[in-house]
């Protein structure tokens, strides 16, 4: 008669994982995929003529053609596969100054912005991108197709060198590629990445910073993307990279590149658009300056 017996009691939560804060320490862009996307469908450059050239540069395997097809995937909503991404081996396969644009609607019309894929940084000091070369790029003097010679910069008698740079040649916006295992990175690939982001800061090209394989380097992100601002991992691999190269924390982007999917995902989407909205914004501003 009275003999009910109770409810079973719901299971307690699980305990959080000491390797993720209960908070974002940062408010992550859930939920702006949309806006975002909006804001770069409806991006035209103020002046006439303008295509925004943002420059990728950082070490070989970082994920820099990765993140080109990545932005092309998220913006096309299926998975790209144009810009060549690094088999294995630390040697760079991108070896040509070469721009990429990205299709929007039909054939034949793209998004006006342009990537321009720098042959990366070496684990070597005599192979890559000579420093001199990224300068005369970011100036505009280099000419798309160039093959970079790690030996010896471009010189002024080469076809490839551009003598009448306009607003167009030049870069507008460096974004610096850094792999989510940056301490494996060798002091000469720090040094160099210094230099270049130095010179970009006398020429006053603005700089972005993307923490790419933050999936590869902490589980927590990989069991699910949403955890990157919650994750302690993380959030000390920014503040690292901060300290090292000296980017404000602010103006480092960590992102996931599509690199094995066969379908796109919004949250992953959502990282991707953000940093790719900030990267315009910036551009814009400095093209506008001018
Ligand atoms: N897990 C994971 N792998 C990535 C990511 N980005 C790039 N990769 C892989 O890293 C390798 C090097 O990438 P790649 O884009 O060619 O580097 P690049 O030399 O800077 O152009 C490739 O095998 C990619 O599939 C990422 O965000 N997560
Ligand atoms: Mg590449």
């Amino acid at each position: 008669m009275g003999n009910k017996t109770p409810p079973p009691s719901p299971p307690p939560p699980p305990p959080p994982s000491p390797k993720v804060l209960p908070r974002e320490w940062r408010n992550g862009p859930w939920g702006k995929k949309a806006g975002d996307s909006e804001f770069v469908d409806k991006y035209k450059p103020y002046k006439a003529n303008v295509e925004l050239r943002c420059m990728l540069y950082g070490p070989v395997g970082a994920g820099k053609s990765s993140f080109i097809n990545s932005v092309d995937s998220a913006l096309r909503g299926k998975i790209a596969g144009r810009a060549a991404t690094e088999g294995i081996g630390g040697k760079s396969i991108t070896t040509r100054y070469k721009a990429y644009k990205i299709q929007k609607g039909g054939p034949g019309t793209h998004y006006p912005f342009v990537f321009n894929d720098i042959m990366g940084l070496e684990k070597d000091a005599g192979n890559g991108a000579c420093v001199e070369d990224i300068k005369l790029a970011m100036k505009g003097h280099m000419k798309d197709g160039y093959t970079f010679n790690p030996s010896s910069p471009l010189s002024e008698n080469d076809q490839y060198y551009n003598r009448n740079p306009s607003l167009n040649d030049r870069v507008h916006v460096l974004v610096c590629i850094i792999p989510g295992s940056m301490s494996g990175m060798q002091d000469d690939s720090v040094r160099k990445l210094r230099e270049v982001r130095l010179a970009a800061r006398e020429m006053g090209i603005p700089e972005i910073a993307i923490l790419t394989k933050i999936d590869d380097t902490c589980p927590e992100v990989r069991e699910n993307i949403r955890n990157v601002y919650k994750s302690k991992y993380l959030k000390k691999k920014i503040e690292e990279v901060s300290g090292v190269l000296g980017f404000p924390p602010s103006c480092i982007f960590p992102v996931k590149n599509y690199h094995s999917e066969l379908e796109t995902s919004d949250d992953t989407d959502t990282l991707i658009l953000s940093a790719l909205t900030r990267i315009i914004q910036s551009g814009e501003d400095f093209v506008n300056d001018l």
